[in-house]
């Protein structure tokens, strides 16, 4: 939890806004930082408040952060919860108009570097206005960083399954600071990190393709595969590959650092619904990271476009197949570092693995099925498990439109013939919930006070909005014996998959730093053409390149206007002076299409081609003070002599 002393650090917006207009228009642009400071705490929500109650009181903070993904939209959001409230979006494969991702250098670099060679190419032949990135992304599974088994708050990953990409997330600032695209595989959709220690973060390539894709084996699907991948989260590169037999969907990884799964559907190999749907089994796919790791420096891999790839399809010592009915889905990890709940999806079953079992299984004593100790039949379409950290597991069913309560242990007893029925409650949910998630529920720390379900379907929940509707993600106290359904929440599409992560692990900085890698370039730059970007109110010509450094400090620009030709290249340079909490500042550039967030302490930086003339303002768009309409200046193009 913050403390109060932290706490006291920040000043609200109001009493910014009340306290600072004149001072700032008295001792002009330095007078602001240092006329305030004032003492204003939130209240922590009391233990008895926060215990099974969602109501958050104004003023009050959450117990939790939410990380959701976004599906379609590309970004990450986080939320406080219980309260469900929204905080922040974090854009990351999408193109963000209020922050300037997709637009300004800094994210640019970073949606562009870790591109293929192949797909930089594509890109910067295919439309001037994409800047040689992609502008969607499909954004399933949010996972943080974990060291010994718990959140360690310094990342969070999340993969792409449209452009095949992965990205990381830096806490401390909540932005976006590495993309990695994965090749080799496609449709990277199944995420998830070692738990032990990441380490790695594990992704599976969904769909099945020629490798390389290059046009050979267009239509002979048989010589298709799908690829799983390691990627280190440290350095975000893609340690090693695996091929499998069939379509990769979800993982998981055990707490040990041995093993990490991923469900298989289309063990038939087929490219339409009714072949990939044609056989009663698939399978779970277990793979030993340390064999693989032993063939990987041994050169046993096959080198594939810079990475070492093994082949780990039937009968490899890389990988066990667990034959699991029919199309199973969701994989999930259990807090007791032993269990992992096989969601069946066409199946009504969830399969229970043993972890413990897998060594022996991979020594070749004994069948893949041993390492299944238990099968409840819990209703139709499961797709993902949450636990609470006391025995019991929260199946998501799909077509029941429920969550399915049950013991794990009583599972163990039935499918070892005692008469018990591990079923404890079944929870009406609104409506086809697909993944679910508990506060701290997948790791060690799981601490059972909240499930939040991620319900596909709305329908008459909310006022009609037209033909897209929202999402419902539904709050569920599982505090006590019962569940019990507290809130509904609206989300725009499409969240898929959510983590719940005490605040005491998230901890993110209050405003930038000035030496933060994420300007590091833009400072370089400056530094090259003389200009220190604290105090900066320069404009520097290079041929048609001209650099317009200027700072910020509510609620003015350091430059008033600047001067360009038609045709000239230009790249504005803002740096925010500004070292208080909140004092967000924006620099949109009228009639051009420019715009980007400048928090405090932060340097953010623009590119675009002056060749409109004429007079277009500039002004921040980012509420900052009374006199924030007034924030403003003028860019003076003129225009080429005819
Ligand atoms: S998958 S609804 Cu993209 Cu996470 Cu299961
Ligand atoms: Cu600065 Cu609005």
């Amino acid at each position: 939890m913050m403390t109060d002393e932290k706490r006291k650090e920040g000043v609200t917006r109001r009493e910014f806004l009340g306290g600072s207009t004149k001072l700032a228009t008295m001792a002009g642009l330095t007078g602001v930082a240092g006329g305030l400071g004032a003492g204003w705490a939130l209240q922590p929500r009391t233990a008895q408040a926060a215990e099974g109650s969602a109501s958050v009181a104004p003023g009050q903070l959450d117990d939790y952060y939410g990380f959701y993904s976004s599906g379609q939209t590309g970004e990450v959001r986080v939320y406080g919860i219980p309260s469900m409230r929204e905080l922040v979006r974090i854009p990351v494969f999408n193109r963000c108009s209020a922050t300037g991702w997709g637009s300004t250098n800094e994210s640019l670099k970073v949606l562009r570097d870790g591109l293929t060679e192949d797909t930089k190419a594509y890109l910067d032949a295919h439309g001037e206005s994409r800047k040689g990135v992609w502008l969607n992304g499909d954004a399933h599974h949010p996972h943080m960083s974990f060291t010994d088994g718990t959140y360690d708050g310094r990342y969070v990953f999340i993969q792409d399954k449209a452009n095949r990409r992965m990205a990381r997330i830096r806490c401390d600032v909540m932005k976006c600071d590495k993309i990695t695209e994965i090749p080799n595989a496609t449709a990277m959709h199944g995420m998830r990190p070692q738990k032990s220690k990441t380490g790695y973060v594990f992704v599976n390539g969904e769909h099945r393709i020629p490798v390389p894709n290059d046009g050979r084996d267009l239509d002979d699907p048989s010589k298709y595969h799908a690829i799983f991948s390691a990627v280190d989260g440290d350095t975000m590169e893609v340690a090693w590959q695996v091929i499998v037999d069939g379509n990769l969907d979800n993982n998981d990884s055990d707490y040990q650092g041995k093993y990490t799964f991923s469900t298989c559907y289309n063990s038939e190999g087929g490219t339409t619904l009714e072949e990939m749907t044609a056989q009663e089994q698939d399978w779970v796919v277990v793979f030993n990271i340390a064999r693989i790791e032993e063939a990987v420096s041994n050169g046993d891999a096959e080198m594939m476009e810079g990475v070492p790839v093994v082949d780990g399809r039937h009968g490899s010592p890389y990988t066990v197949y667990i034959p699991i009915s029919k199309s199973p889905h969701g994989i999930n990890t259990a807090p007791d570092g032993k269990y992992v709940a096989i969601n069946g999806k066409l199946s009504p079953t969830v399969s229970l693995m043993d972890v413990t079992k897998l060594d022996a299984i991979f020594e070749g004593n004994g069948e893949p099925r041993d390492a299944i100790v238990a099968e409840p039949e819990l209703g139709l379409g499961p797709l993902h498990t949450a636990f609470d950290g006391r025995g019991n597991a929260y199946t998501t069913v799909f077509i029941d439109s429920q969550i399915v309560k049950w013991d794990m242990e009583k599972a163990i007893q039935a499918f070892n013939g005692e008469d018990v029925d591990p079923i404890a409650q079944k929870l009406d949910v609104h409506y086809q919930p697909g993944h679910n998630h508990t506060s701290m529920g997948e790791t060690k720390e799981a601490d059972g006070r909240w499930l939040v379900s991620l319900n596909k379907f709305s329908k008459d929940r909310f006022l009609n909005v037209g033909p897209l509707k929202p999402e419902n993600d539904q709050l569920i106290d599982i505090s006590g014996d019962e569940m019990k359904l507290v809130h509904d929440g609206p989300t725009f599409s499409e969240p898929h998959d959510i983590i719940i992560v005490r605040p005491d692990i998230v901890n993110p900085s209050r405003t930038w730093t000035r030496d933060d890698p994420m300007f590091a370039d833009t400072v370089k730059m400056a530094e090259a053409d003389g200009v220190n970007l604290m105090g900066a109110n320069t404009v520097v010509r290079d041929g048609n390149k001209v650099r317009v450094y200027m700072f910020s400090i509510a609620p003015k620009f350091s430059m008033n206007e600047f001067r360009v030709k038609q045709g000239d290249e230009v790249t504005v340079v803002v740096t925010n002076m500004d070292s208080i909490e909140d004092l967000s500042h924006g620099f949109t550039m009228e009639n051009y299409g420019v715009a980007m967030e400048v928090s405090p302490q932060q340097t953010s930086s623009i590119t675009f081609v002056a060749d409109r003339p004429g007079v277009y303002w500039y002004y921040c768009q980012w509420f900052c003070h009374a006199l924030h309409m007034e924030m403003r200046g003028r860019m003076l193009v003129e225009p080429k002599e005819a």
